[in-house]
């Protein structure tokens, strides 16, 4: 359980990391290992380098190809090596419009995974397309959430990435730059703004025309974490800027969700309608139509400080535990089944599917971040079970049937995300293991003739001619990251948080700062003051210290009930 003290959660994920360091000399041969023990118990330092360098690869062949096929079209069609851009012919195409602008999506997305592999050369001239060659001012209708993360959270982030005087990557930035990509993430949120102003509640409408604003007769339906999960990109675009419309529109907009929680159980359902204020869909869970709005209160009270962002974040959690956790009470002691999170009825609590989504597997990260470690673990573990029946995650599984109900896997990040969380919070290498069954998956099973394809199904691993932007900006990044052990980032890992699509953002004493009112916090922030202490060794067990993760039994039980040989 997160504790309700005001802890600042940053610490907490730094505490563990603390845990299982060599500060506290991670030994798993003191003990007699079952086999399972000893597959996941180590893995070679050859081993890890060659993964590094070959996820490397994998991120270059799909970017090299975006570059040489696609670009400057929004995505890359890695079957047919060519480019593609939204579907002007078929407007209701919301798969494809929701997403793709005529903007250089990829490569804007793709902008600081470059930065992480420490490509200098690259990232420049890739922001110098950017700077050259993209403009908002399209007659596109895209989804401002996708916009948001994909766009807006890239272009600040390769903003600030440029401004950091220590340049932990490299001298990124080119001299002739003076702010542009502010600029450029200044303009295009400004095109987000009508879909604030023309709502009767206060929650955004879900698509805006990048020219025109919202077009007659919109949809006005919009899932939860659409509206909801505005916070971070428009709060460090505001304190950058100065300028408060951005943040204050994404925390009303935040308020009147809250508001809209259901007067008995405190739940939110996952489909609202922005002029009625009234429940369209009324499915909670923790995965697709809800996942970031929890992620970005926990994550905007890191970055900014406010307690009421830390306060909406404890209440969800705990109603998430209260309402949607089945199974044994402690995840890795006592008996019963391997816990799962369901999709609940926002009214009664109760069951309300039978099936989980691949975007829940990112859950098991916020979990992480929240400090709930033995929960994280559990999470996680699993997805990882569903990861080796099929090789990938389906889009959404049946745990009654234990079959999958929506059979593709569009490369998505989640659980790569959480076990690279996951690996930092306890430097297991069990996590490890899992990025390596990951990477081989993703080579053996999308990798297409130029680039990396979404699977059509995964009962026949078919494949579907797209890569979506997630794929380098999040999957790739995160990958890297797990293996690169000192990246930067990970070195400095207290001073970074990731956005919900991966963008790079500092943890810094300015962004605790407004320049639009006195509430200004201390200059001594604690986030930057933190240290990984020796005491932190004493915390847990002995026993915890040395094994899996998830005790092997408790993986083994998993496994079996999925039919999953480990
Ligand atoms: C990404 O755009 C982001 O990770 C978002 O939070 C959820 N959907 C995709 C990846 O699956």
């Amino acid at each position: 359980m997160v504790s309700t003290l005001s802890v600042y959660v940053v610490l907490l994920q730094i505490v563990f990391q603390g845990l299982y360091t060599s500060e506290c000399a991670f030994n798993i041969f003191r003990y007699p290992l079952n086999r399972v023990e000893k597959k996941y118990g180590t893995l070679p330092e050859n081993e890890r380098l060659r993964l590094k360098k070959d996820t490397r690869d994998m991120f270059y062949f799909g970017y090299n190809s975006y570059m040489k096929y696609a670009y400057p079209k929004d995505e890359l069609n890695p079957i047919y090596c060519s480019g593609r851009g939204p579907d002007r012919d078929n407007p209701s195409n919301i798969n494809i419009n929701d997403i793709l602008g005529d903007y250089s999506l990829t490569l804007i997305d793709a902008l600081d995974t470059l930065a992480v592999l420490g490509d200098v050369v690259e990232f420049r001239k890739a922001v110098q397309l950017v700077i050259e060659n993209v403009s908002f001012d399209k007659n596109s209708t895209v989804q401002v959430f996708e916009a948001n993360i994909r766009l807006l959270g890239a272009l600040l982030s390769a903003h600030l990435l440029i401004r950091d005087e220590n340049q932990p990557f490299g001298d990124l930035e080119p001299e002739w730059y003076d702010g542009e990509l502010l600029e450029m993430a200044s303009d295009l949120a400004s095109r987000f703004l009508p879909a604030f102003d023309n709502s009767k509640t206060g929650l955004p409408y879900p698509r805006v025309n990048l020219r025109d604003g919202v077009p007659e007769g919109s949809r006005t339906d919009t899932c939860t974490a659409g509206a909801g999960s505005l916070l971070v990109e428009f709060g460090v675009l505001s304190r950058l800027i100065g300028d408060p419309v951005y943040e204050m529109s994404a925390r009303r907009a935040n308020k009147v969700l809250w508001k809209l929680r259901n007067s008995k159980t405190g739940l939110l359902g996952n489909v609202v309608d922005v002029n009625t204020g009234k429940w369209v869909g009324e499915l909670s869970g923790v995965g697709a139509g809800l996942d970031s709005f929890y992620e970005y209160l926990l994550k905007a009270y890191i970055l900014f400080g406010h307690p009421e962002d830390y306060f909406m974040f404890n209440e969800t959690y705990t109603l998430i535990k209260q309402y949607m956790r089945r199974g044994r009470p402690n995840c890795n002691s006592g008996t019963g089944d391997h816990p799962l999170y369901v999709n609940v009825d926002m009214k009664s609590g109760g069951t309300h599917t039978t099936w989980i989504d691949s975007l829940q597997a990112a859950f098991a990260g916020v979990q992480v971040l929240a400090g709930d470690m033995e929960e994280a673990i559990c999470t996680h573990a699993l997805y990882y079970t569903i990861w080796k029946k099929y090789g990938v995650l389906p889009e959404r599984f049946n745990w009654q049937r234990i079959s999958p109900d929506v059979m593709f896997y569009p490369l998505r990040p989640e659980f790569v995300e959480s076990t690279y969380l996951l690996y930092q919070a306890t430097k297991n290498p069990f996590y490890l293991h899992v990025g390596r069954d990951i990477l081989n998956s993703l080579n053996n099973l999308t990798k297409a003739q130029c680039g990396y394809a979404t699977i059509h199904s995964v009962l026949d691993m078919t494949l579907e001619d797209r890569m979506e932007s997630f794929f380098l900006s999040e999957t790739c990044k995160y990958l890297y990251l797990l293996f690169d052990v000192e990246n930067p980032v990970n070195i400095n890992s207290h001073r970074y948080m990731f956005t919900t699509e991966g963008h790079i953002l500092p943890l810094a004493t300015w962004l605790r700062q407004k320049s639009w009112d006195a509430d200004l916090f201390s200059s001594t922030d604690p986030v930057l003051q933190a240290n990984i202490s020796q005491a932190n060794c004493a915390a847990i067990s002995e026993e915890r210290l040395y094994g899996l993760p998830l005790k092997s039994h408790y993986l083994e039980q998993i496994s079996v009930s999925l039919g999953v040989d480990l």
